[in-house]
C-alpha cells in the first residue's frame, strides 16, 4: 500500500544556493560605493580570478549566461558550416549553433554515460565539417582523449559544453583543460551560479583576449571595432553573489554527493529502475540524479511515474527530452533522422531527474526513493489481480 502521503511543500529538481544575506549587503555595499554596476569591474576581475584559481586554469573569462558563452565561442574559434554535437543536451547547445548561422549535425549518444558516442563522430565528418561540440552530460566528461584526437586527425576545433561539469576532473586533471575552448553555466540552476552567467576556459591567452573583445561589442582599445561583437558581459551584482557562493560550493557539492549515493541505496533493487554508478577516475559534483525507468520491468513508463510523483508534490524533469533533433527547428536535418539516432531515442524516452539539491535531507531522499518504490509495488499488486 502506499500510505505514503507526499509532501506538504513542493519538492523541486532543485533549488538555488543562496549567499548569506547579511555578506550580500556587504559586498552591494561595496558595489554602491563604488558606483560602477558593468564594464568589467572589481568584482568581475576578482570573481574571474577566484574561479581561475578554483578550477586550474590561466584563462578564465565569465559572461552574461552559458549561452552567451557558447555564441562567443563559436565566433571566437571562427566556426563555419557543420559543426558535429549531441542531441541529448539542452536546446541551448544546438540554438548556439544555429544562432551562428552553423549546421548541428547530430550523433548517437552511448547508452552508458549519455555523452556523444565518440567512435561515431568519424564517421559524420565532411567537408564541410569545421568543429566538435560534445556536452559533458549531467557533469559526466565525454571521451576527452578520443575525441581530441579526432579533431587533432581532421583538423578541427573542439567546443565543450561543459555546462553541468563545474568542478569536475578526470584523474586529477581539470575537466576544463580538454579541447580549445569549454563552457560553464552559472544559471541559479546550477551547482555554482551567479543568478544568471557563464564561462569559458581557453586553451590560450590569443583566444581569451579575443573572446573578451566580443563580450564587449568587439570594441577594441581604440574604441573601434574589427568584428561584430555583442554584449555578452556579466555585472557586478551578479559576480558579487559568485565571489560568495564559491565558498558555499564545496559543502553543496558534498551535500548532493552524499544524497545521490543515498538515491542509489534506496532505488538500488527497485526492478526497472536504473541508477547511475561512481565513475572511476573522475572527481564527480553531483548536478542532477537522473534515473531511467523500464516500464515492462517498473510496470509504469517514465511520463506515468512522472505524473504521479506530482500527485506527491515531488517535481522532477525529464531532462532531456525531447531531443534537440526532433525540435521542430531541427528536425529535417539529415542527421535528425531517428535511424542515425536509436540510443538518444530510446534513452530520452525513459531519463527522468530527481529533486538534488543541497537543502534536501536524507529523510526527503528516502521519502521520494519509497514512493518510488511503493508505486512500483502497488502496479505490481493491481496487475497480478487483472491477470489471477
Ligand atoms: N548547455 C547545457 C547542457 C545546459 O544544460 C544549459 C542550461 C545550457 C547549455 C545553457 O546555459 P545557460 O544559458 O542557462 O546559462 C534549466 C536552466 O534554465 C538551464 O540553465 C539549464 N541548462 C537547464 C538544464 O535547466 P529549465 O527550463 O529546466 O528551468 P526551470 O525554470 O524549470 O527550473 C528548474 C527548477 O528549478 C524549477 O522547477 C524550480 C527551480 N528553480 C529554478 C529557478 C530558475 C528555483 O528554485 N529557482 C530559480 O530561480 O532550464
Amino acid at each position: 500500500m502506499i500510505n505514503n502521503d507526499g509532501f506538504s511543500e513542493p519538492v523541486y529538481v532543485t533549488e538555488p544556493l543562496l549567499p548569506d544575506l547579511a555578506e550580500t549587503y556587504s559586498m552591494l555595499e561595496i558595489i554602491w560605493q563604488s558606483r560602477q554596476l558593468s564594464n568589467n569591474g572589481k568584482m568581475v576581475q576578482e570573481l574571474e580570478r577566484k574561479l581561475a584559481a578554483f578550477l586550474g586554469t590561466r584563462y578564465l573569462s565569465v559572461f552574461a549566461n552559458g549561452t552567451n558563452a557558447l555564441q562567443i565561442a563559436c565566433k571566437t574559434l571562427d566556426l563555419s558550416g557543420e559543426v558535429i554535437t549531441t542531441p541529448f543536451t539542452f536546446a541551448a547547445t544546438a540554438n548556439a549553433l544555429a544562432w551562428n548561422h552553423l549546421t548541428p549535425v547530430f550523433c548517437d549518444i552511448e547508452e552508458a554515460t549519455f555523452n556523444i558516442d565518440a567512435d561515431r563522430i568519424e564517421s559524420l565528418i565532411t567537408n564541410k565539417t569545421t568543429a566538435i561540440l560534445p556536452v559533458h552530460v549531467f557533469g559526466h566528461p565525454c571521451e576527452v582523449e578520443k575525441i581530441d584526437r579526432i579533431a587533432a586527425r581532421h583538423n578541427l576545433k573542439v567546443l565543450y559544453d561543459g555546462a553541468h561539469a563545474f568542478g569536475v576532473k578526470i584523474k586529477d586533471k581539470p575537466v576544463g583543460s580538454y579541447g580549445d575552448i569549454t563552457m560553464f553555466s552559472f544559471h541559479a540552476t546550477k551547482i555554482f551560479h551567479t543568478v544568471e552567467g557563464g564561462a569559458l576556459i581557453f586553451r590560450d591567452q590569443d583566444l581569451q583576449q579575443k573572446a573578451k573583445c566580443l563580450r564587449n561589442f568587439g570594441l577594441k582599445e581604440d574604441y573601434s571595432v574589427d568584428e561584430p561583437g555583442i554584449n555578452g558581459k556579466l555585472n557586478e551584482l551578479q559576480a558579487a553573489v559568485g565571489i560568495l557562493l564559491l565558498k558555499e560550493v564545496e559543502a553543496e557539492i558534498a551535500q548532493r554527493k552524499y544524497l545521490t549515493n543515498l538515491y542509489r541505496q534506496v532505488l538500488a533493487d527497485v526492478p526497472g529502475i536504473t541508477v547511475s554508478q561512481e565513475a572511476e577516475e573522475i572527481t564527480a559534483n553531483y548536478p542532477y540524479f537522473v534515473i531511467r525507468v523500464d516500464p515492462t520491468a517498473y510496470g509504469i513508463s517514465r511520463d506515468e511515474l512522472y505524473s504521479r510523483l506530482l500527485s506527491f508534490n515531488i517535481f522532477c524533469r525529464k531532462y532531456f527530452y525531447p531531443l534537440c533533433s526532433n525540435f521542430k527547428c531541427f528536425k529535417g536535418l539529415p542527421s535528425s533522422s531517428a535511424d542515425n539516432l536509436p540510443t538518444a531515442n530510446k534513452v530520452a524516452e525513459s531519463v527522468l531527474a530527481l529533486p538534488l539539491h543541497g537543502r534536501m535531507s536524507a529523510s526527503d531522499v528516502q521519502k521520494i526513493g519509497g514512493i518510488i518504490r511503493e508505486i512500483k509495488i502497488k502496479n505490481k499488486k493491481q496487475i497480478n489481480e487483472i491477470f489471477n
